[in-house]
């Protein structure tokens, strides 16, 4: 009834967005139909971009592991590997999904089809370690039981002898054989199912239309894409964002709110980034900033801004240290807003610590940029070295691909000409996602004088930017005054002179 309660939500919201409901390809009367609508409704598998869900295509084994895994909610751990599901094969590795030698973590096998035997032992695992079946009936019943390898008894016994696989018209198993996407939706979803641990679906926040209209807003400019070194609107038109960054948002939770969000645009801004540290407490020890990261995000789509979800590594300056964790969040973020035109993607907040371009960031950018990709050909911001000011670096090595852009992170008290210069000599399409008025230490000042020749050369250029930071923190850059209440919106004397400042720069 509940799970009824939840499609039929999901229907309703996708008839008043004009969007298709269902695959081209998946028919009511299919007899996978109903798990293979499970599935995707609740957001664990997806279809393709043409509308298909390829029902008889196969399913690889870091596919199926990664959705068995997160339909069971494991969290990706470090693993060995670096394909885009490395952490999440390490997780149910370590759980016990399945032996070491049956996908082993290198990677290599990662993207072969998956065994139906192998299959059936991972989700019989992941659902129903303790259901057990009856030998006899199973082995007369299947006709080729004499296929299957020995270690795969118990798991597809169970799975037979509790309605999690039926065999094909003849009465076969076909252990050996790959495994189609509908079969592996069917098991999973009747596994699951049976567990009754399945989440309920959640509203998707990507098709939801913002409750406000906001000039220079999203549905004046709709989706955005990069020309040369411009960011441009849906109609081929340059357009600049600029607004707010967060604080950290495991620290400033209250002044990243949708109350706090709005007060902002309605100062102007038509940006707001969402800064997730992943070290100092952040997300790698502290899962649940996610939650916060999600509610301001979706509160800045509501207020039709456009927002940033930032991977703000700082002390961790290596990337590439994080790389599985990055890789599984954005796979989530991505599937969660896939064509939200509002979201904008910063995979790195500032590289630093002896990193390099070509041997750090370049290699972790072209790991996460096809995790995004697979959902969304929206903006990705990049960043560079030396807490994003090595854009020299990166335009002699740039990534490939579309719609991708380079951050430059620039503080008036400490960057001045010559930082600058490298933007207008780069060559490369920048975005300023992280400025601040103050020195690079988030103190001292304030800079107005060079903050207002900053302000000039961005505006000449069409740049982007977010400034540091939504917050009353006791630093100069803080845009808020200690103890400010910005429930009921934010007055001009709740802002420091740097908020002063900033805001009437919207
Ligand atoms: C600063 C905060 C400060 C905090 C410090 C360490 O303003 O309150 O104690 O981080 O977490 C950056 C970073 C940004 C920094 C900011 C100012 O992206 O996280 O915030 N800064 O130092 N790069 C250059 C400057």
């Amino acid at each position: 009834m509940k799970k009824k309660t939840f499609i039929l939500a999901f229907a309703v919201i996708m008839i008043i967005c004009g969007c298709a409901y269902g695959f081209s390809d998946v028919n009511q009367g299919d007899w996978y139909y109903d798990n293979v609508t499970d599935m995707t409704n609740s957001g664990y598998l997806s279809g393709y971009d043409d509308g298909s869900f390829r029902p008889s295509g196969i399913i690889t084994k870091a596919e199926l592991v990664s959705v068995v895994a997160r339909v069971n909610n494991l969290e990706a751990k470090k693993g060995q590997s670096n394909h885009w599901a490395g952490g999440m094969l390490q997780a149910a590795l370590e759980t016990g999904y399945y032996d070491w030698d049956e996908i082993p973590p290198t990677g290599e096998s990662f993207d072969e089809p998956i065994t139906r035997q192998l299959a059936i032992k991972i989700v019989m695992k992941a659902f129903l370690p303790n259901e057990k079946g009856d030998y006899n009936q199973v082995s007369g019943s299947v006709a080729d039981f004499s296929q299957l390898d020995g270690r795969y008894y118990d798991s597809v016994i169970a799975a037979y002898s509790n309605g999690v696989v039926f065999g094909d018209d003849n009465g076969n198993l076909n252990p050996k054989s790959s495994i189609t996407r509908a079969e592996a939706c069917a098991i999973i979803m009747r596994a699951a199912n049976k567990k009754g641990n399945l989440k309920p679906y959640e509203t998707p926040v990507a098709t939801e239309p913002p409750s406000a209209v906001r000039k220079g807003g999203v549905s004046e400019n709709g989706k955005l894409h990069v020309e040369g070194t411009r960011l441009m609107n849906e109609k081929g038109e340059g357009v600049a964002l600029h607004g707010m960054s967060s604080h950290g948002l495991h620290w400033f939770p209250s002044f990243a709110t949708e109350n706090a969000i709005k007060s902002t645009a309605d100062y102007g801004a038509n940006l707001f980034r969402c800064a997730m540290y992943t070290g100092e407490g952040g997300y790698i020890s502290n899962r649940s900033v996610k939650d916060a990261l999600i509610n301001a995000v979706d509160s800045a789509i509501r207020q039709d801004m456009y927002v940033i979800i930032d991977w703000h590594i700082l002390s961790d300056g290596d990337p590439l240290s994080h790389v599985y964790e990055a890789a599984e969040f954005f796979a989530e973020m991505s599937e969660r807003y896939k064509d939200n035109p509002a979201v904008i993607y910063e995979i790195c907040n500032e590289p630093n610590g002896g990193v390099t371009w070509d041997g750090n960031v370049k290699p972790y950018a072209e790991k996460i940029i096809p995790v995004i990709r697979a959902n969304s050909d929206g903006i990705i911001l990049v960043g560079s070295p030396t807490w994003s000011q090595d854009l020299h670096e990166a335009a002699k090595n740039p990534l490939s691909g579309s719609n991708i852009m380079y951050t430059c992170h620039f503080y008036a008290g400490t960057h001045i000409d010559w930082l600058r210069q490298r933007i207008a000599d780069c060559g490369l399409p920048v975005f300023v996602s992280e400025w601040g008025t103050s020195a690079a230490d988030g103190n001292g000042g304030v800079y107005l004088e060079e903050a207002q020749k900053w302000i000039d050369f961005m505006k000449e250029r069409g740049i982007s930017w977010a400034n540091w930071s939504l917050c009353d923190k006791n630093e100069s850059s803080a845009a808020l005054v200690g103890g400010a209440n910005i429930d009921d919106g934010i007055s001009d004397d709740e802002l420091t002179e740097s908020g002063k400042f900033v805001f009437s720069n919207f």
